[in-house]
């Protein structure tokens, strides 16, 4: 192979093991929940992602998860916890409230409709 060529693959190598550790390894800050009227309630901002990744809840509480979804991207539209059996669609430019109530702790996985984008649900005692 030409020297283009192995350049070509090393920049590929790179874009993977980017995507990797984005996804997998990267350490997204957990931010917790703030109580309000007896709940715990926090906005995740969809935007080619969700951020905060992670969410801290405490068990035993109702949650509400407010999406504000700011991008237009498909791939976006749809969010899925299935630990809560929740999958609801998210309007572009607006925000929607998804609520439940985590009985048990653990770590549950919040995702996109194809399973791309992905935050954690972190429930504590
Ligand atoms: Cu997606």
């Amino acid at each position: 192979m030409s020297a283009t060529d192995w350049s070509i693959v090393a920049v590929g190598v790179a874009a993977i093991a980017w995507v990797n550790w984005y996804f997998f390894l990267a350490k997204r800050p957990a931010t917790a929940a703030a109580m309000a009227a007896g709940r715990q309630e926090i906005e995740i901002v969809v935007r080619g992602g969700y951020d905060p990744g992670i969410v801290r809840v405490k068990r035993g509480i109702p949650v509400r998860l407010v999406f504000n979804r700011q991008d237009t991207s498909s791939c976006s539209e749809e969010v899925v916890i299935p630990e809560f059996g929740i999958k609801r669609f998210l309007p572009s430019g607006a925000r929607t409230a998804v609520d439940l109530t985590p009985e048990k702790t653990g770590q549950f996985d919040i995702t996109c409709g194809m399973s791309m984008l992905h935050g954690k649900l972190v429930v504590e005692r």
